[in-house]
């Protein structure tokens, strides 16, 4: 069947669709289905739609012989799939209809889907995004990461303090993944390499299996489907016999619980956990898994390995498969034959890498023991690598290998044919610093792709309310082309309609706050201006920042209590690495902070103060569309992009930031009237560390900062253990790396002009709205596109 043949549904054929797979693939009765019954029912009902056009896209793949990419990624931050798939193939009133018919609530059976967190934070997130865009575009893609059977843990509070919990997303059957056991390849770890007569031979000491699992991924209106193939590890002899029949039963089941340890579990470390011998062995598994996949493709339509550059572009999202490039040297050398230099070149040809942080701690490198011991043939061709490359460099001082270290970002760097920043102030800072003498040998290598979203999720979605508002007013031609948003401008200066775009989000925000008072007990004020920061928990992100000033705040509201305060909720969600203790006293410090504050009459009409739990995609599609500011205070120079700054602006919250990542991108196109800006440069950071003293003589100047650091010091939030934060107050009264104290008076300016500006509400109105209609820039779509023109040499076929 060709998709354009494809029977439209109604709500009539899809509540039966429903009904029989509730029988037939669950075997239940509607009498005798749960909740979860319904949903993998409707689930399935769904992915039956997706299924032609994904056989189609396949074929249409092969027919034109087309250039396919490859998007290789350690994480893939889904979230839930049901509601995005029903959306995206536009069958969101036949699904509610059925259901309604059914006696089911649709958000309750939506709202039954784990959020699969295959991912830490923005790279992971990202990823999807672009998973979605690959598809709405037509491009001939596929996904390649790892199915772990725990995703990043569940996080709750007991007494303000984070705690985790193993996250099991997986315990219930996954609704949109078919396992291919006949896609099964063999990986080898460890082991000795012999020379048999001038040829390398690598004999691993330890096998296991990659078997895939598939998931669709349907672009806008489903006309085109890719494919999203995670691997999961299996014992290459799943039970050890022999032990069985001596009685050791435990012993007989180890091979196969040592072979799933591998894509057993997310790390939850975006930063610091490095050197970790098992997350070495995760990177190389997928990357070697999906190389073979990749290769058996090209083989079964090519017989000349020349023509790989042209038919295949692979993108290394971040280092985590920087192992790519000695693997695919390792095949086309070792394994067939080819000279190493022609090796080497067409491995450069189809890979490339995209960088996405400068944190020094968050470079890998892996000691040469380690890596040697895991993978003793590809350090060889590392060095081979390195030494190829320094030949044809003669001025190149440093090399991949160095200090013991194997650095994977030269390593990546050598081997792609292009490498990529995700914002324009990040890829100019990556030729000034990391790859410095890289980029100046290879000029024309870096190139910039600034992040984007897809507005499918980020809009159309989780913003029903709003997207009805801006289909009514330009027609649904947005959802596919984001840039039409600007569209709206001649309507910001109209009454009525900026009437209708301020009730969308007043709506959107009592929604909220019912939430928070049926699942969290809280009540807010819907009326207050709802300032949100939502993130992992790092320094130079500065959540501390907003508590601090958020304090000093609460002290000035008490100074003057009947003073005309504009009515604020400060609502913070985001989780700590397990090992970061001072990530983790920041959302304690905030908890405290809360207590107190929001139990203090004089002050709670005023402010109140939130730290959600559990942050992850579900909870930023709810928060995101009920916002009305945008906290993005990260230390300048140190965020490389940001995605969920785009997620704000779009949904209508103006940025309350620094110049820092894609800021800088949104506050030109916004418009600087629509932008608080506030705080040091990235250059100015640079001057402001080499002063002597910096945080001592910031706290002096300001005594609003002295005075909210002495009441943390005090025990004002932790009375019954005064010096439970004197860890963080030595550190901003010291060190100060991420110079929260420096920045603390613009901050506190910007934020009491944000004060003034929501006191005025069709002013802000109009910012609001001006923040949605300049931000079409920031669709993942005009990423990917670019990607595809100046990266990929990629075409679309829809
Ligand atoms: C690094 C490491 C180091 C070793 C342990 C595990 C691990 C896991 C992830 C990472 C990379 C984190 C980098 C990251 O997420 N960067 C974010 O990427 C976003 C998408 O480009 C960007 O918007 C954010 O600014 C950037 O922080």
């Amino acid at each position: 069947m060709n998709i354009a043949t494809l029977p439209v549904v109604s709500r009539d054929n899809l509540r039966d669709a429903i009904l029989s797979h509730l029988a037939y693939s669950f075997g239940k009765t509607p009498e005798t289905a749960q909740t979860q019954d319904w949903r993998m029912a409707l689930s399935y009902a769904v992915r039956d739609r997706m299924v032609e056009a994904w056989f189609d896209a396949t074929r249409r793949t092969y027919d034109a012989g087309a250039k396919r990419v490859y998007y290789l990624s350690m994480e893939f931050l889904i979230g839930r799939l049901l509601e995005d798939g029903i959306v995206n193939l536009q069958l969101l009133d036949q699904a509610r209809g059925a259901l309604d018919e059914l006696g089911l609530d649709f958000a309750n059976i939506v709202g039954d889907e784990p959020d699969a967190a295959l991912g830490n934070g923005g790279l992971g997130r990202l990823a999807a995004c672009f998973l979605e865009s690959l598809s709405t575009l037509g491009c001939p893609a596929m996904g390649y990461g790892i199915r772990y059977e725990h995703g990043l843990f569940q996080q709750s509070f007991a007494e303000g303090r984070q705690m985790e919990a193993p996250e099991t997303w997986l315990l219930q059957r996954h609704a949109w993944e078919f396992e291919r056991p006949e896609s099964r390849y063999r990986i080898g770890f460890g082991g000795s390499v012999s020379d048999e007569a001038g040829k390398a031979v690598w004999t691993p000491a330890v096998e296991v299996d990659a078997e895939a699992f598939d998931t669709p991924i349907a672009g806008w209106q489903g006309k085109w489907v890719n494919t999203l193939r995670l691997w999961s590890a299996r014992a290459v002899h799943p039970f050890d016999l022999d032990s069985f029949n001596r009685g050791d039963f435990e012993g007989a089941a180890q091979p196969e619980a040592l072979a799933r340890t591998i894509s057993r579990v997310l790390y939850p470390d975006d930063t610091t956990e490095q050197g970790k011998e098992l997350r070495l062995k995760q990177e190389f598994f997928f990357t070697a898994a999906a190389l073979r996949d990749i290769l058996r493709r090209f083989d079964s339509e090519y017989d000349d390995p020349g023509l790989l550059p042209s038919k295949v572009a692979v993108q290394l999202n971040d280092t985590h498969p920087a192992i790519a490039g000695p693997e695919l040297v390792r095949l086309l050398h070792d394994e067939r034959g080819l000279p190493f230099d022609d090796a080497m070149g067409i491995a450069q040809g189809c890979l490339n890498y995209t960088n996405h942080t400068l944190l020094p701690e968050a470079l890998e490198t892996w000691s040469e023991g380690v890596f040697g011991k895991l993978l003793p043939r590809h350090l060889q061709i590392v060095d081979r690598i390195d030494d190829a490359h320094a030949k044809a460099n003669p001025s190149r001082s440093l090399s991949i290998r160095a200090d013991h270290q194997v650095h994977m970002g030269e390593l990546s760097f050598i081997m792609a044919n292009r490498v990529n920043g995700v914002s324009a102030l990040h890829t100019g800072l990556m030729k000034e610093t990391v790859f410095e003498e890289l980029h100046a040998l290879h000029p024309e290598k870096i190139v910039n792709q600034t992040n984007g979203v897809t507005p499918r999720r980020w809009l159309l979605s989780c913003n029903p309310r709003l997207s009805s508002l801006i289909t009514d007013t330009i027609s649904d031609g947005w959802v596919a082309d984001l840039e039409r948003l600007q569209e709206l401008e001649p309507h910001v200066d109209d009454a009525a309609w900026s009437d209708r775009y301020a009730e969308a989000k007043r709506a959107n925000k009592a929604d909220l706050a019912s939430w928070l008072s049926d699942t969290h007990g809280l009540k807010v004020d819907p009326e207050a201006i709802f300032d949100i920061q939502i993130k992992r928990m790092h320094e130079y992100k500065r959540q501390h920042l907003n508590i601090l000033e958020a304090i000093a705040h609460w002290q000035e509201i008490k100074d003057n209590p009947s003073a005309d305060w504009t009515p604020r909720v400060k609502i913070f969600a985001g989780k700590a690495a397990p090992g970061y203790f001072f990530a983790k006293d920041i959302i304690r410090l905030i908890n405290d902070v809360a207590r107190v504050v929001n139990a203090d009459p004089e002050t709670r009409d005023k402010l109140e103060v939130i730290f959600l739990p559990n942050y992850n995609v579900t909870l930023a599609e709810r928060l995101i569309p009920a916002a009305d500011l945008s906290e993005q205070i990260s230390t300048a120079g140190k965020e490389a992009s940001g995605t969920g700054n785009m997620k704000f602006a779009l949904n209508g919250a103006p940025t309350v930031g620094t110049l820092d990542g894609a800021n800088v991108e949104i506050r030109e196109r916004v418009g600087a009237e629509n932008f608080f800006l506030f705080g040091m440069t990235a250059d100015e950071v640079d001057a402001r560390r080499a002063v002597e003293d910096h945080a001592r003589k910031a706290i002096e100047a300001d005594p609003r900062l002295a005075r909210a650091l002495k009441a943390i010091g005090d025990g004002v939030f932790s009375a019954n253990e005064p010096d439970r934060y004197a860890n963080i107050v030595e550190n901003l009264s010291g060190h100060d790396y991420f110079l929260v104290c420096s920045d603390f008076s613009d901050y506190w300016r910007a934020q009491r002009e944000v004060d003034a500006a929501f006191a005025d509400r069709s002013a802000w109105t109009r910012m609001a709205a001006l923040n949605t209609a300049r931000s079409g820039w920031f669709s993942s779509d005009r990423t990917i596109r670019g990607y595809m023109a100046d990266i990929w040499d990629a075409k679309g076929l829809v």
